[in-house]
C-alpha cells in the first residue's frame, strides 16, 4: 500500500509526464509548420514516450492500491525562437524532470517505500539516456551554428536518432 505522502507524489509526476508530453507535442506542431519534418517526427516520438511514462506510473499507482489521478494540464508554448532554441528548451526541461525523480526517489527512501524505490529505478536510467540524447542534439546544433545546409541536413539525420543512439553516438 502506497503511503500518503508517495501517492500524492507519484501523482505529481503523473502531472510532470504529462506535461513534458504536451509540451513536446507543441514542439512538434511548430517544427512542422516551420518544414522542420525530420524534427517534428522526432518530437511527435518524444511526445508519446511522454505517454508512456505517465502510463507507467498510473498503472503503478493503481496496482499498489492508490488512485492515480488524471492532471488538467495547461498550455506549452506554441513558438519558439528557433530550432536550436526549442532544442536547448528541451534539455532544460528534462534536466528539471531529473530533478523530479531524483526528489522522489529519496522520499521513497525516507518512507521506507523499497517496491516504489524500486519501481523508480527504471526512471533514473531514463533520465540518464534523455539527458544524453538531448545533450547530443545540442552539441551537433551548436556545431552547425544556425548555417542553413548544416540545419537541412540536421532535419534529414533527427528523425532516427533515439535514446539508445545517443549512448553509442560521439558526442559532436
Ligand atoms: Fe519522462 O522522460 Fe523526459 O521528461
Amino acid at each position: 500500500m502506497l503511503s500518503n505522502t508517495i501517492q500524492s507524489l507519484l501523482n505529481q509526476q503523473v502531472e510532470s509526464e504529462a506535461a513534458s508530453s504536451q509540451y513536446y507535442l507543441a514542439m512538434a506542431s511548430y517544427a512542422e509548420t516551420k518544414g522542420y519534418n525530420g524534427v517534428a517526427e522526432f518530437m511527435y516520438r518524444h511526445s508519446d514516450e511522454e505517454r508512456q511514462h505517465m502510463l507507467k506510473l498510473v498503472r503503478f499507482i493503481n496496482e499498489r492500491g492508490g488512485h492515480a489521478i488524471v492532471p488538467a494540464l495547461s498550455q506549452p508554448p506554441t513558438a519558439f525562437e528557433g530550432i536550436t532554441e526549442m532544442f536547448a528548451s528541451l534539455l532544460e526541461h528534462e534536466i528539471s524532470i531529473t530533478q523530479k525523480i531524483n526528489e522522489l526517489v529519496a522520499a521513497t527512501l525516507d518512507e521506507k517505500d523499497y517496491t516504489t524505490h524500486n519501481f523508480l529505478q527504471w526512471y533514473v536510467s531514463e533520465q540518464i539516456e534523455e539527458e544524453a540524447l538531448a545533450r547530443t542534439i545540442m552539441d551537433k546544433l551548436n556545431l552547425i551554428d544556425n548555417d542553413k545546409g548544416g540545419l537541412y541536413l540536421f532535419d534529414r539525420d533527427v528523425a532516427g536518432f533515439t535514446v539508445t543512439s545517443a549512448n553509442d553516438a560521439p558526442a559532436g
